[in-house]
């Protein structure tokens, strides 16, 4: 028995031999002619399974079969107590399967088990619960200010939802779209990443389980040149939400503009992750080695350029290196497992060439820097640390989305705001430190939609997230969401009688 057979037979589940779309609540059917993908597991380099590819013509049956479902209104009319009720259904049946959407995740994404259990898949769950509970509080606005008159303004699902979800964080990502768009009465097609789509199905299928009636969500597999550019360009779709690269982006967004639909994008990120000399030296390490090996360094909100104050710089850059060293790399199965590998071959591949792209450019490697063939035929990436002298350098303004950090050292605060700010990108940013005043100061002038102070990713789920810059368009967020995948409508009544010009009536 493989690996993969004994995580997923101990997780109680089975693997399909071709892993096929879901529409209208039913498993598009096997079709021998179709094209086909393998999955593998990032951890050991085996097939999990073949993917069969959606094309245009069922893209479009998914895309109509949620527009039907929509129109016949059991979801999108349904009440708010019966949406609540089945997302907090669906949410208490993920954390009830909690281990095996965990096992369907790493051997697509090669994420450590331990924190997919604890962590990414709870969070999903999270997700359902906090727009349950978020639409059952929602307010609408009333105006009367104008005499004679009062004005509210009302709410309306925006219709037909397309959900692009990236391979990094399946189920946290792919919940979140699903949660913001379906909680005001949207329907939806998803599609997720060709390498990732086990969890994903999984969770879809609980969701129906849970009450969703079928057609509500349905999910289009394939690669993004045929089934992500097939959805992305549909006519009949209201609203697009899109994680993933930038180069990606760029292409949705040409095809929504063909039918000007509105774009929500949530892309990369090239995060300063600043430690001051007064900061607690301790937590700074520690924080700043989870900012960037957390999923391998497969994050948007990756702490990924650390900058640190020349007092403190020699001793946090020899602590950091050590620990680096130090870390458990190996089979994300292993629940000792820190750091896992790359996502699938071609990104190990590309992090590789940045690694050496950053050599050929001037860094100088610390720790790393290498693959790591020792440990079998995954997709491994040795935890990498260059010190750099510039922040022009490709290593410090493309996202690797890798374990590689550059480690800069600057003078004085007006240094470390100026390096912060030097990026094509504006996502997230940390900083450490225990002057109250440094960090206001810093907090007032990062271009960030997130700023961490003395604590690595936190999320809290009231907030935006969001990115300036080419970090991404729109935010993530209850009112946010409300704002992108609503139509808001104003209705003015009149109150009592006030007077209407009465036009054609001179004669009398
Ligand atoms: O993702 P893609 P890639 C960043 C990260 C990474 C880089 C490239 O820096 O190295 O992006 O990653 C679908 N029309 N992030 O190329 O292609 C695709 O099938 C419609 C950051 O692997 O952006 C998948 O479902 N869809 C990020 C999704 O887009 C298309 C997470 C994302 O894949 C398409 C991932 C098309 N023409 C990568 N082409 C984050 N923000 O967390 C592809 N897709």
């Amino acid at each position: 028995m493989s690996t993969i057979d004994q995580a997923v037979a101990a997780a109680g589940t089975a693997l399909p031999d071709v892993i096929t779309g879901h529409i209208g609540g039913k498993s598009v059917p096997v079709d021998a002619g179709a094209t086909r993908h393998n999955v593998y597991f990032p951890g050991t380099g085996e097939q999990v399974a073949a993917l069969q590819e959606d094309d245009a013509s069922t893209v479009a049956t998914a895309v109509n079969t949620a527009r039907e479902s929509f129109s016949r209104g059991e979801w999108s009319r349904a009440s708010t107590a019966t949406r609540q009720t089945v997302f907090r259904s669906a949410a208490k049946l993920i954390r009830d399967h909690a281990d095996e959407l965990a096992v369907l995740e790493c051997i697509c994404a090669g994420l450590p088990s331990s924190h997919l259990a604890s962590r990414q898949v709870p969070r999903a769950a999270d997700n359902l619960d906090f727009f349950a509970d978020y639409i059952g509080v929602m307010a609408g606005e009333t105006f009367e200010q104008l005499p004679g008159y009062q004005t509210i303004v009302t709410r309306q699902p925006a219709g037909v939802a397309a959900l692009f979800a990236p391979w990094n964080a399946p189920l946290a990502l792919a919940s979140m779209q699903i949660a913001s768009s379906l909680a005001f009465g949207n329907t939806a097609v998803l599609k997720p990443s060709e390498f990732t789509p086990l969890s994903v199905l999984r969770m879809v299928a609980l969701m129906e389980e849970a009450g969703l009636p079928p057609g509500t969500l349905n999910v289009v597999n394939g690669s993004g040149a045929v089934t992500g550019a097939a959805l992305a360009g549909s006519a009949d779709i209201d609203r697009i939400a899109f994680t993933g690269g930038g180069q990606t982006a760029r292409q949705v967004m040409a095809a929504a503009a063909q039918h000007l639909t509105p774009v929500h994008f949530e892309l990369g990120g090239k995060s300063a992750n600043i430690v001051f000399d007064d900061a607690d030296f301790d937590r700074a390490i520690d924080g700043s080695l989870v900012n960037i090996f957390s999923n391998s360094g497969q994050i948007c909100i990756a702490g990924s350029r650390i900058l640190v104050q020349q007092g403190i710089a020699e001793r946090f850059i020899e602590a950091f290196v050590a620990r680096t060293r130090s870390l458990t790399v190996g089979n994300p199965l292993d629940h000792t497992t820190e750091v896992g590998p790359m996502a699938f071959k071609a990104h190990q591949d590309r992090v590789l060439e940045h690694i050496a792209r950053a050599q050929s450019e001037g860094a100088t490697l610390l720790c790393g820097g290498e693959a790591r063939a020792d440990l079998g035929d995954g997709y491994f990436v040795a935890p990498t640390v260059f010190q750099v002298e510039s922040n022009q350098l490709s290593l410090c303004q493309e996202e690797v989305f890798g374990p590689v950090v550059s480690i800069q050292v600057f003078d004085d605060d007006d240094a470390a705001l100026a390096l912060a700010n030097d990026s094509q990108f504006g996502l997230v940013g940390y900083c450490w430190t225990n002057s109250l005043t440094r960090a206001q100061a810093f907090q007032q002038r990062v271009d960030a939609g997130t700023l961490w102070i003395n604590t690595p990713l936190a999320r809290d789920l009231r907030a935006p997230f969001g990115g300036f810059k080419q970090s991404g368009i729109g935010r993530d967020g209850p009112r946010q969401a409300a704002d992108f995948f609503t139509e808001e409508k104003a209705t003015i009544t009149a109150i009592g009688a006030p007077p209407i010009r009465k036009l054609g009536a001179a004669a009398d």
